[in-house]
């Protein structure tokens, strides 16, 4: 094996966000770039020599290129094998169930999630550790401190490698194993669901459904679950090939970007069951016939049904959501008697109490869904979860929402983006909010009386560590809550997000529409935080 030795300068932009580095493609193209931030990871990490690294994508476009790119580095710097996904592609939660089965020592996922994808779009890459998870931010932390003095990166000179045919080769003493992409995983659903009884429902016509794959990587998982072992029709997966681009479209699984799946979830033709799954297959937006779940809703809704599904027929050690979710979660804890955790942002954040047995499942506003069965939020495994849940119940998704408040109340929820909003513009939004901070508890507006006002700053239980400012919580005595916090995830300019909740007990209040029943505090959020008036825009780009 022939090692090179390339000299490279360092970029000073290589700190990953919520999820991983995302940067347009245009950026990961200049020379030495991703190979930098690829050198910088494996500098950071040790003892990986001769141990086993997990390789794939969600198939947008540079990810073939990259994943070339990467085998070299990796083989360079003396990883023993390298695990890849046939022709480059793994979903996000395919790898950390990969990473975890075939105990390696970590992976390497290269995506950009929901956002759009082609030459002048965006990619990503993040960096997963031996159980499955993203990198904590310690970790990440050091990649970027390596990043800002790195001035060499290691390769091979080798030809391309086949990532289009499966099985074992040896190239060079190391080893290199292609793998289809879906069975581990199509496995492991088996493993928690109630396959039989799926089956049953759906060949019955007792469930009927329709998955947007969205062009994006879930579209062979869905095809090969939900119609080559559950039954369902073909036409149930729409946009069921992946593309570079994703057709041109924001894989992202909400009522914006999923037109299509919700013309026909609304329309007098719906299926009683629709969901689809963003770029990278980790997302899930769940609706039922003229019905839409939100995602904390949703998470709300596993957790009080756990039981029903064969893998967690024992019940949940605890459940866990991030800080700006809506607080629908906490009640069933409550009323169940189990811990209920609020994390930061992001998964990684859940991967110690994951680990630690502290709690079963978990989520997050932004159409997160997972649990214990990997370390990533899981798209078909919400999917899959809804489904059996149906099948149990013997209801239509609608009235196990309606019920569900019946019992809990209903935490009326939304959430508005301000997206690609001028950074110092952004920032100033931000100091402003925090110059309120102090002075803000007791004040009145309305009828709303703030209880706290902070910045959440997360003490890990586990191992004790610290995250600050991560986000600015506004609370009133009424449980409502408005919070404030800037995307991780975006590649142009800041994304505002402005989540906001209300909690009303009364079911005949219950069929309201949200952004009407928010409206007051739609307008306090404005007043505390000026978006509009400060960006000259007339409302957010994106409500969900
Ligand atoms: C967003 C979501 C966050 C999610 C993250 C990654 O981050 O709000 O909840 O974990 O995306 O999801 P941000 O920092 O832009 O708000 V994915 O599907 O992009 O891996
Ligand atoms: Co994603």
């Amino acid at each position: 094996m022939q090692i090179e030795t390339i000299t490279t300068h360092p970029y000073n932009d290589q700190n990953p966000g919520t999820s991983g580095l995302r940067k347009k493609v245009k950026v990961f193209q200049q020379p030495g770039y991703l190979e930098n931030f690829v050198q910088s990871i494996f500098d950071s990490l040790e003892d990986f020599a001769g141990k086993t690294l997990v390789l794939g994508g969600d198939g947008r476009y540079f990810n073939r290129a990259a994943i070339q790119i990467i085998i070299k580095i990796a083989t360079a710097n003396g990883f023993g094998e390298l695990i890849i996904g046939q022709g480059g592609l793994l979903s996000t939660p395919a790898a950390s169930h990969i990473i975890r089965k075939y105990q390696a020592f970590g992976g390497l996922i290269l995506s950009a999630s929901h956002n759009p994808g082609g030459p002048d779009e965006d990619f990503g890459i993040k960096y997963n550790v031996g159980n499955g998870g993203p990198a904590p931010e310690k970790d990440t932390l050091a990649f970027y401190q390596r990043s800002q003095s790195i001035n060499s990166y290691k390769t091979i000179i080798a030809d391309d490698v086949d990532l289009d045919n499966l099985g074992t080769r040896q190239i060079d003493g190391l080893k290199i194993t292609i793998i289809d992409p879906v069975s581990d995983y199509a496995e492991l659903m088996q493993s928690i669901f109630d396959f039989p009884l799926l089956k049953q429902s759906i060949s019955s016509k007792y469930i009927t459904l329709l998955f947007d794959a969205m062009h994006a990587i879930t579209g062979p998982y869905a095809k090969r679950i939900l119609v080559d072992m559950l039954g369902a029709p073909a036409e149930s997966v729409i946009n069921a090939e992946p593309l570079e681009d994703f057709g041109g479209h924001h894989p992202d699984p909400n009522l914006a970007h999923a037109h299509e799946l919700a013309e026909i979830m609304f329309s007098d033709h719906a299926p009683t069951f629709g969901a689809a799954s963003d770029g990278d297959g980790d997302r899930n937006m769940i609706t039922g016939c003229q019905i839409f779940v939100t995602p904390s809703d949703s998470l709300a809704i596993m957790a009080a049904n756990a039981q029903l599904i064969p893998a967690y027929a024992n019940g949940l050690s605890g459940v866990a959501r991030s800080m700006p979710t809506s607080q629908a979660v906490d009640r069933v804890a409550a009323s169940y008697n189990i811990p209920c955790f609020e994390t930061p942002t992001g998964w990684k954040f859940f991967g110690n109490l994951l680990d630690a047995g502290k709690i079963t499942l978990c989520g997050e506003e932004s159409f997160g869904t997972g649990s214990d069965h990997v370390r990533e939020k899981d798209g078909l495994w919400a999917v899959l979860f809804w489904l059996n849940l149906i099948a149990r119940k013997r209801q239509p998704v609608a009235d196990i929402v309606h019920g569900h408040w019946q019992k809990f109340g209903r935490d009326i929820y939304c959430r508005h983006d301000y997206e690609a909003v001028e950074t110092p513009i952004a920032n100033a939004i931000v100091e402003h909010l925090r110059s309120q901070l102090p002075t803000l508890p007791n004040q009145t507006f309305g009828e709303y009386t703030v209880k706290f006002a902070d910045e959440f700053c997360y003490e890990d239980s586990v191992d004790g560590s610290i995250s600050r400012n991560q986000g600015i919580r506004i609370g009133f005595t009424n449980g409502s809550r408005i919070v404030f916090r800037l995307s991780g995830t975006g590649t142009v300019g800041a994304t505002l997000r402005i989540y906001i909740e209300r909690f009303e007990p009364d079911s005949n209040r219950h069929n309201q529409d949200a952004q009407e029943a928010l409206a007051e505090l739609i307008v306090l959020a404005e007043q505390l935080c000026e978006v509009k008036k400060r960006t000259g825009r007339t409302g957010p780009d994106v409500i969900t």
